[in-house]
């Protein structure tokens, strides 16, 4: 009986694959805006007479011009309100023009439900959507990862309010704060977490970080390499998870060793490659270990000042100004105060969004900082010459190609093992075909979630992004990406409780269930170094995830056994 049903859920498993397998990235990345609509085609022209204009006058218009028009609904004849089917609306709505009885007229627009984002100027953010960052935001949008942005300072605007951003702490000598007096790091701010779906201005990759900012350089955009290597030092020591360093120049060993030291810390370094034009990327971007970026604009093309050759990891939509609509905007301070938003250009735009894309994946369950700039630069769109090169590095960033893969190459396979898993061990207990298929139901969301949800044109939710990933993976979604390696979650704990609550129940498919789930899940993460449970060395990490898989493994097969002992006992009896 189970081997039927092992046929069926594989079966079931692969046609879930092929249906969601990898789009090319250029279908999902571009989103092409619509066009401005032609008048001179068919379609439905609306025409609004004057209140109180007669049934009679209105069909009398309709005989001269040959317009057949009609009520828009049964309770239109008060307001007068028709509409006609024409072959042409240009030349339809130019036979009605001037006609005295007719307030006003044009053709129908087609409306739609508000979707998600709701900000008004998210429309000409052709950056946001280059990137694939609407898949991103399914998945949580970096709740609870630490960017820190060392740069002009921020302030936070209309359009920060409600995103989490610390106190920061100012380098430069005379400035007490780390509020912005340039507006450089506020608009670089903005790009990785402007709050999002507020029904205001636009959008950021990572909404549901928390900022830290650190003042390096003065109101004129300009620093030293010592206050900025203390900066970095500093957001090591403040917990960061990613480094945004939307600036450069020259060469310094001292900047150059204290990058290198966050990135041996675990840090994500993140810096922009340089407004050249020319070869010869400089510190920080050119340090091994960190990610420099390099800039295109709207048409997905290297941006004319964007400095290339080694050090060039990866490239972002940094912008273009010299072509309509191709620069960056977000919302920065304004000369006069207050706030404003503003289209930039640079390689210091193009860099928070590689810092944004990696507090997403961080935040999604990715795990390590190794595991993301590993998916990162794996998952990018190939530019220029085929494969690496030193113009363009690996190619263009692209999130949502790294969520796909996220979710189909890790989720997906451990949903697909984690509930064959569970279907086999719960078949040892020789019962009903319906507790076999809780069981296998059970491990497959526990070990991979309902891994296809950000695949699919939903709204982001907490709760999608919650379902979207296996068991390990909720107190990150709920709490931050922390606690997704706390080390008593990461643990066989709780397929023990279940086991000793439900086991000999008449629930006890969801502790094999569990078990079988939880185990896979955990022995797939010591494998591919996916978790990293606090208070351990990585050697004893690895030892504790094996250790603790393999207990919620055999709890399942015993709860199973158990099961299988009381039927046959039963049938003795
Ligand atoms: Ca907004
Ligand atoms: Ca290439």
């Amino acid at each position: 009986m189970y081997k039927a049903l092992s046929l069926v859920c594989m079966v079931v498993l692969l046609a879930l694959l092929w249906v969601l397998r990898d789009p090319s990235p250029h279908q999902a990345g571009l989103d092409d805006a619509p066009g401005p609509v032609a008048t001179h085609q068919a379609g439905v022209l609306v025409v609004d007479f004057l209140d109180g204009t007669s049934e009679q006058d209105i069909q009398g218009l309709a005989a001269r011009t040959g317009i057949p028009l009609a009520y828009s609904s049964s309770v239109s004849e008060d307001e007068a309100l028709t509409y006609a089917t024409v072959d042409d609306l240009a030349d339809a709505q130019a036979l009605l023009a001037g006609e005295p009885s007719i307030e006003a007229v044009e053709p129908a627009v087609t409306m739609v439900a508000m979707g998600y984002p709701d900000d008004p100027r998210y429309d000409e953010q052709w950056n946001l959507r280059m990137i694939g960052t609407p898949t991103g935001w399914r998945v949580g949008a970096g709740r609870g990862v630490k960017v820190a942005v060392i740069d002009t300072g921020v302030t936070q605007g209309p359009d920060l309010e409600g995103v989490r951003v610390r106190e920061g702490m100012s380098f430069v000598p005379g400035v007490d704060t780390a509020q912005d007096d340039q507006g450089h790091g506020t608009h670089v701010a903005g790009t990785i977490a402007q709050a999002t779906h507020n029904g205001l201005g636009v959008a950021g990759l990572a909404p549901k970080v928390t900022l830290l900012p650190y003042k390096v350089l003065d109101a004129n955009g300009s620093g030293r390499s010592d206050h900025i290597a203390a900066a970095v030092d500093q957001a090591v020591d403040d917990g960061a998870d990613v480094i945004n360093l939307s600036l450069g120049g020259g060469h310094s060993d001292v900047l150059h060793l204290a990058v290198e030291r966050a990135a041996e810390a675990g840090v994500i370094v993140v810096a922009a490659a340089g407004n050249t034009g020319r070869e010869g990327v400089g510190c920080p971007a050119h340090a091994v270990n960190v990610l420099g970026v390099g800039s295109v604009g709207p048409n997905s093309t290297p941006a004319p000042y964007t400095t290339w050759g080694e050090g060039v990891d990866l490239m972002g939509p940094g912008g273009d100004t010299t072509l309509p609509g191709g620069g960056v905007l977000q919302e920065t301070i304004a000369a006069g105060g207050g706030a404003e938003f503003k289209a930039f250009q640079g390689t210091s735009m193009a860099s928070p969004h590689v810092a944004g894309a990696a507090a997403v994946l961080l935040g999604a369950g990715v795990g390590t900082p190794a595991r993301v700039r590993d998916l990162l630069l794996s998952t990018t769109t190939d530019l220029g010459e085929p494969g690496f090169d030193t113009r363009t590095g690996y190619g263009l960033l692209d999130l949502g190609a790294a969520v796909r893969h996220l979710q189909l190459r890790v989720f997906a396979p451990l949903f697909g093992v984690g509930g064959l898993l569970a279907l086999l061990m719960a078949g040892l207990a020789k019962r009903s075909k319906g507790a076999a298929l809780v069981a296998a139901s059970t491990g497959a969301l526990v070990a991979g979630g309902l891994f296809f949800l950000p695949l699919l044109p939903l709204e982001p939710s907490l709760m999608g992004s919650l379902l979207s990933r296996g068991l390990l993976h909720w107190p990150g979604a709920l709490l931050g990406h922390d606690w997704t390696h706390f080390p008593l979650w990461a643990s066989a704990a709780l397929p023990i409780l279940a086991a000793v609550l439900l086991g000999t129940g008449r629930f006890w498919p969801l502790a094999v269930g569990l078990g079988a789930g939880l185990g896979v899940a955990l022995i797939h993460g010591a494998v591919i170094g996916q978790l990293d449970p606090w208070w351990f060395s990585d050697s004893w990490a690895t030892g504790w995830l094996v250790v603790n898989g393999v207990i919620a493994l055999l709890i399942a097969v015993a709860v199973a056994g158990l099961q299988r002992a009381e039927a046959t006992g039963r049938m003795e009896a």
